[in-house]
């Protein structure tokens, strides 16, 4: 098995200790930084991915993976910014307005991070001008909205307006998610896209930022 088929599979396993070796001998073997992450890492983190959305794992499973692929990033980041290679974009993500909900939103961004985004985590009870604020100060491209509760999905609508009413309308796409949200009530409020689950949410976060 390659160094890098070992990084992937040891990031499944969720071996945060191993990633970070790995990535280190793959990088003192010569390979190139912009190879380790995408076919190793990403390469891992992208069959997670497929198998959460599947049922095939759980949240643990993705959590410890998500923690594995942090310990290699960590350093991997410092050889990727002096190579030049660029994230795909900045994403802000947060909870909405009134809600507290933050498991499925911290998932979120593991998986945009995963994805190869920079994210910004705006945190939970975010109101629209939260999400503008954050998205103007790191030039993000994507916000995404997270919503549990079907007493504060609404107040979703106030940030898609806001944004669309703001300097930003041109330059960011909004997509939204949470167990209660559905792609008609995307459809209903002008956001840009819906993802079903975090994995899905990467997926589209590449198609909305490119
Ligand atoms: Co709350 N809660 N909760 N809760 N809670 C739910 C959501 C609820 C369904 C429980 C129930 O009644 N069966 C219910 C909502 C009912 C409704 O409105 N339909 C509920 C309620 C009522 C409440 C309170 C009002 C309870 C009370 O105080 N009376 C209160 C509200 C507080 C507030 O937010 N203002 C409350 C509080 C809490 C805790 C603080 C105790 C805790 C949150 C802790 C935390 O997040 N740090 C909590 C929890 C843990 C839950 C349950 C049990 C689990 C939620 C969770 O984390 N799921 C939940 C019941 C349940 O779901 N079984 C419940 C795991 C997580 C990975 O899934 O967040 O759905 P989820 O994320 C998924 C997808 O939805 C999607 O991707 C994720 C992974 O695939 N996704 C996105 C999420 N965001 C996305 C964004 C995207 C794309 C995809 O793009 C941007």
């Amino acid at each position: 098995m390659s160094v890098l088929q070992e990084i992937a599979e040891n990031l499944m396993k969720g071996k945060a200790n191993d990633v970070k070796a790995l990535v280190e001998q793959a990088l003192g073997d010569g390979i190139a930084p912009n190879e380790v992450l995408t076919n190793g890492l990403l390469a891992g983190m992208s069959v997670i991915g497929e198998r959460f959305k599947k049922n095939e794992v759980y949240v643990p499973e993705v959590l410890i993976a998500a923690r594995a692929m942090k310990a290699g990033m960590s350093v991997l980041q410092p050889q990727l910014t002096a190579a030049g290679v660029e994230p795909l974009g900045v994403a802000v993500v947060g909870t909405v307005k009134g809600d507290l909900h933050d498991i499925g939103k911290n998932l979120v961004c593991m998986m945009l991070e995963g994805g190869g985004f920079k994210v910004v985590d705006a945190g939970i009870d975010c109101d629209p001008q939260k999400f503008i604020d954050v998205a103007k100060e790191s030039n993000a491209s994507v916000i995404g909205i997270s919503a549990l509760l079907t007493t504060t999905m609404t107040n979703m609508k106030a940030v898609v307006d806001a944004v669309k009413a703001s300097e930003l309308a041109d330059k960011v796409k909004v997509m939204i998610g949470g167990a209660p949200v559905t792609q008609a009530y995307c459809d209903e409020i002008g956001a840009d896209g819906y993802a079903p689950d975090a994995a899905s949410a990467a997926d589209l976060a590449k198609q909305l930022a490119t």
